[in-house]
């Protein structure tokens, strides 16, 4: 059984940057459709018992009427598992300790880090994510991917840290169109203690 992330924080911890109301439906309903989606798909396809990154870097395995509906659901399950899980009221600031040092050392500075993921984030086209994530030499790497793809599903050997939904349920009832706010808003709720803890386990 897949189990969603729960929320630490109450549904109006993320004001003003998120609204409740974003908050409910992204958690409660989008997320938590993915997640039974997710697992009833990976019974029938007998993948169940995998950890969900193996059974994503694993797909071609599953049988082939059920490898869309795995890579889609099992996307969503598993990257709003990552963004919530990045996302704290307490959150903001700059990243410290390892992380920072990475971050300075791959992309000059963390504000050239900020702009150049904001950029991936904003210029994805239609709905999708963009990622922070580790490659299997240790260096950082950044990407954008449409729908529920991830660098998992997408093979790239690369293991995420942090991402940022650019779905439109993730920012159109506060931000509406405008991408772009959001995206610089969100950094003001990042949980950079959370990040380097995956960037350390994953590194
Ligand atoms: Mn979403």
């Amino acid at each position: 059984m897949y189990k969603q992330y729960e929320l630490p924080f109450a549904s109006n911890a993320l004001e003003p940057t998120i609204d409740a109301l974003t908050v409910e439906t992204h958690h409660g309903k989008h997320h938590a459709a993915y997640t039974k989606a997710f697992n009833e798909l990976a019974e029938k396809a007998g993948m169940a018992d995998m950890p969900v990154e193996e059974l994503l870097a694993n797909l071609d395995k599953a049988p082939e009427e059920l490898r869309t509906g795995l890579r889609n659901q099992g996307g969503g399950y598993y990257n709003h598992n990552l963004y919530f899980s990045t996302l704290s009221p307490n959150g903001g600031g700059v990243p410290k300790g390892e992380l920072a040092k990475k971050i300075d050392e791959t992309f000059g500075s963390f504000d050239s880090f900020k702009e150049q993921i904001s950029k991936l984030a904003i210029g994805q086209f239609g709905s999708g994510w963009a990622w922070l994530s580790v490659a299997k030499d240790g260096s950082l790497v950044l990407s954008a991917s449409a729908n529920q793809d991830n660098p998992i599903s997408l093979k790239t050997g690369n293991k995420p840290i942090f991402t940022i939904d650019v779905w439109e349920h993730a920012y159109y009832l506060k931000y509406k169109n405008l991408r772009a706010s959001y995206v610089s808003e969100l950094f003001d709720i990042v949980d950079w203690d959370a990040v380097e803890k995956l960037y350390i386990s994953a590194k």
